[in-house]
Order: C-alpha cells, then sequence, then structure tokens
C-alpha cells in the first residue's frame, strides 16, 4: 500500500484530501496543530477504510517541530509516495499600511516557510526511491494580485516559483510537482482570514456558488491517478461565476 502525507487536515481541503486518498487505499500521515481535531479525524477514517494512519500534532512553522515530527515516523510509513502540502492561511484583508506585521509573518512563516521545512525533509527519501508526488496547495493568489492581498498573494506566489524550482531538480528523479491553484472555496479559510468574524466570512461568498471542500478533492483525485507518464503541472479551478480575483458576478 502506498502513503501520503498531507499538512493541515483538521480542516477544510486537508480533511477532505484525507478522506479521498483513503478511498483510493493510501496510508496516511495526517497532520495539524490541533490535537482533538486530528483524534477525531483518525477515529473516522479508521472506521470508514481499511488503511493505516499515523497523526502527527505539530506547527509547520516551527522547524524543530517539524524536523522530529518527519524524524519520529516509523519504518512502517517511512516511505512517503504522495506529499500534500496544504497547511495554510490568509491573516488580514486590510490595505498594506493598516495591516499588522504579525499577520504577513504568520502567513510567510506558514505558507512559505513551513511548506520549505516539510518539503526539504521530504525530498530526499523521494530522490532516494526515485519517486514521489509533491502536490502544493497554491492559489489563484499566486498567479494575480488583488487589493488588501498583497502579502498572501505574495506567499502564493512563492509557492508557485517553489513548484516551479522543484519541478526542475526533481525531473531527473522521476519526482512529480505538481500545484492546485483554487479560486473561492468555502471552508474555514475565510472565518480564519477575518480573525473569526464569521459575518465578514460569510459575506466573502455572499450572492455566488462557492466551492467546496469536495471539489479540491476532486481536482487532487484526476491528478493522482494519472498513469506514470503523465505528470500535471498545475490546476486553477475557480467558481463559475468567478472570473478572477476581482470579477465575480454576484446575484443578490
Ligand atoms: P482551512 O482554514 O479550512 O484549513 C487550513 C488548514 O491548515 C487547517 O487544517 C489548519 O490546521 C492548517 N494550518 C494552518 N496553519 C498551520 C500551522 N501553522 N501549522 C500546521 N497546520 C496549519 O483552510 P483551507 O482548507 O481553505 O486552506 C487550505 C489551503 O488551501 C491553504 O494553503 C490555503 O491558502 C489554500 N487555499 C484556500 C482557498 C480557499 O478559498 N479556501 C483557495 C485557494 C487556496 P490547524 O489550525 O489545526 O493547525
Ligand atoms: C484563496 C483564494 O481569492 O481569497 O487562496 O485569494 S483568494
Amino acid at each position: 500500500m502506498k502513503t501520503a502525507l498531507i499538512t493541515g487536515t483538521t480542516s477544510g481541503f486537508g480533511r477532505a484530501f484525507a478522506f479521498r486518498l483513503a478511498q483510493l487505499g493510501y496510508n496516511l500521515i495526517i497532520t495539524g496543530r490541533r490535537a482533538d481535531r486530528l483524534n477525531a479525524l483518525t477515529q473516522e477514517l479508521k472506521h470508514k477504510f481499511p488503511i493505516d494512519i499515523l497523526s502527527l500534532c505539530f506547527d509547520v512553522r516551527d522547524k524543530d517541530a517539524c524536523n522530529q515530527a518527519i524524524s519520529s515516523i516509523p519504518t512502517f510509513f517511512e516511505n512517503i509516495d504522495i506529499l500534500v502540502n496544504n497547511a495554510g492561511l490568509a491573516a488580514g484583508a486590510l490595505p498594506f499600511a493598516e495591516s499588522e506585521l504579525t499577520d504577513f509573518e504568520q502567513m510567510i512563516d506558514t505558507n512559505v516557510k513551513g511548506l520549505l521545512y516539510i518539503t526539504k525533509l521530504i525530498v530526499p527519501r523521494m530522490i532516494e526511491r526515485k519517486s514521489g508526488h509533491i502536490i502544493n496547495i497554491s492559489s489563484i493568489a499566486g498567479i494575480e494580485v488583488y487589493p488588501n492581498g498583497s502579502v498572501y498573494c505574495a506567499s502564493k506566489h512563492a509557492v508557485n516559483a517553489i513548484t516551479k524550482g522543484l519541478r526542475l531538480d526533481l525531473v531527473k528523479y522521476g519526482i512529480k510537482v505538481s500545484s492546485i491553484s483554487p479560486g473561492m472555496v468555502e471552508t474555514e479559510f475565510s472565518i480564519v482570514r477575518y480573525h473569526g468574524d464569521e459575518e465578514k466570512a460569510k459575506a466573502v461568498y455572499s450572492g455566488l456558488i462557492p466551492l467546496n471542500a469536495e471539489d479540491i478533492a476532486d481536482t487532487l483525485e484526476f491528478i493522482v491517478t494519472r498513469p506514470a507518464h503523465v505528470s500535471i503541472n498545475d490546476i486553477q479551478i475557480n467558481p463559475t461565476q468567478q472570473a478572477n480575483t476581482y470579477v465575480a458576478h454576484r446575484v443578490n
């Protein structure tokens, strides 16, 4: 059986990815900071699927915690076939001058540095086996820049550069490197972005039907089920009512 490591499985895309990859028969390494949710997810997955699950609770911003978590992986799970770098967030949606520096730091530390810490630990294992697939969760924000989103957009532009660079460096080992770049998907993303303000979060999707986490799991499934000779570089996926980051057809 193959093994997949997914970061950020306590909510949203990551949780949906865990169910989808379990359904496809992967043993799972699930991660996140909220231990209660990780434990509940482990139980749910075990109940539904005949797979093995390892749960690792840590903050991807903490380099030592990443080292510790990855080096604690037992032999049984050590051959990681798929790495999904999903943990991430937007923090704040204000003009640059009014934004909090701590929000900027949280986005860069999670979306960019956290992704690098995990990838740096897993890539050597993939190189050794000359096999593997890295899927980075980027965003339409990695392709376009929108007002009040400069640093989130910068973090996802960085993810795209890292994805392209990894692809160049890993092609000789037969390792696939893909990304998924969604537009609006209703998860806990906007609640987190607006620091818990559920009303503001809901307004993001007013008058349109956003994507949901299952739509992104469908995209992941397509990417990981291609034949060995096919590598999907990036899939950019939006709600039908969203043309780009700032043009949406809202019907109220
Ligand atoms: P959610 O807020 O629902 O989920 C985010 C996940 O990331 C949670 O499981 C959270 O777990 C984890 N996470 C956040 N910070 C950390 C951290 N420091 N250490 C470890 N885990 C962390 O959002 P989504 O599912 O929507 O977002 C997933 C990814 O998709 C993100 O990278 C986001 O940027 C991207 N994305 C989202 C879009 C959207 O519209 N929803 C569109 C395009 C891209 P915990 O809090 O337990 O640590
Ligand atoms: C999340 C999508 O449009 O809020 O990455 O940046 S958007």
